[in-house]
């Protein structure tokens, strides 16, 4: 199996892990169910759960627990991006090459679906201990990461200042920040957890922590790149809209070609480090290494 095959057959196992874990549409509140699989299943690249499940798998990793973490990170991440096209927010009207929620279902049933999707997340992840009660420590350990990493010291913190900050030409270092919490956060959380679940100790998780900070900082600016350079058909989404909402970003900072070979470096640098936690070639590397010359 190539790549590709191999990329293809391993998002296909995450969207059946996500249908599982998606809430019966019943109920009086039936529409905020919805709303929630509407958003959920629109596709995406599915890259936080992937990176979850191979680096479960670099550490060894066995077991159910991993599960539903992996469906609670797609649904934070899912949270973020209905919440980010709010008419409050980026005002968009696609994503993921359909209509935005809150364009299909309103705005408050918009807002409502990403809070769903949010607290959802958490009830799903604490499904890890029915599953697996032997292994509540280190799911305890995960919930603390996932927690943290969404949340004002991860990527709300860094939207916040992404906000705030907009229509004004941030310094570098600021940049830095909104880059690190908005997208990095959740991605380190991603690996981390995956490495936590397995049993890794200490000084991996943190040599993981700093593995995503780079994969996270490279993956935003490629992001940025892809506004400019890309297709709205290609990328499913609205492109220039990084100019639309007077955002500073890395391509405005430095240009793009600058730009492109920062994307290169952090990786570089990234799996340099990977390689130090495992000498394998495996699937992992491939996928971080796809990442730079993505087009969507
Ligand atoms: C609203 C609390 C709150 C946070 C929003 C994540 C975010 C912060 C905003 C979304 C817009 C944006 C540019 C985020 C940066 C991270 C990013 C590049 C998200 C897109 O992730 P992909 O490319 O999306 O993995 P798919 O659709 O493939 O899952």
């Amino acid at each position: 199996m190539n790549f590709r095959e191999e990329y293809t057959e391993k998002k296909n196992q995450i969207e059946e892990i996500l249908k599982e874990f998606l809430p019966p549409q019943e109920g009086y509140q039936k529409i905020i169910m919805e709303a929630m699989e509407y958003s959920l299943m629109a596709g995406g690249k599915r890259l936080r759960p992937m990176l979850m499940m191979e680096t479960f798998h670099l550490f060894g990793g066995q077991g159910a627990a991993i599960r539903p973490f992996m469906a609670a990170i797609e649904m934070i991440h899912t949270y973020s991006l209905v919440h980010d096209d709010l008419p409050a927010m980026d005002n968009d009207e696609y994503r993921r090459g359909r209509k935005t929620t809150h364009v299909v279902y309103g705005e408050d049933m918009g807002i409502l679906a990403g809070d769903a999707l949010l607290n959802y997340a958490f009830e799903t992840a604490c499904q890890a201990f029915d599953r697996e009660p032997q292994q509540s420590e280190r799911i305890g350990r995960a919930l603390r990461i996932l927690a943290k990493k969404a949340g004002i010291y991860g990527m709300i913190g860094g939207q916040v200042v992404d906000v705030k900050e907009s229509g004004k030409r941030v310094s570098g270092e600021v940049l830095d920040f909104i880059y690190r919490l908005k997208t990095g956060a959740l991605i380190e959380s991603s690996m981390m957890i995956g490495a936590v679940l397995a049993g890794a100790g200490e000084e991996q998780v943190k040599s993981v922590e700093r593995i995503a900070g780079k994969i996270g900082m490279a993956f935003q600016i490629q992001d940025d790149i892809l506004d400019v350079t890309g297709t709205a058909e290609t990328l499913g989404k609205p492109v220039h809209s990084d100019e639309k909402n007077e955002k500073m970003t890395y391509v405005v900072w430095k240009g793009l070609e600058e730009s492109g070979k920062a994307v290169e470096r952090l990786t570089q640098e990234a799996l340099e480090e990977l390689r130090k936690l495992s000498s394998e070639d495996g699937f992992l590397r491939q996928l971080l290494i796809s990442l730079i010359h993505r087009e969507k």
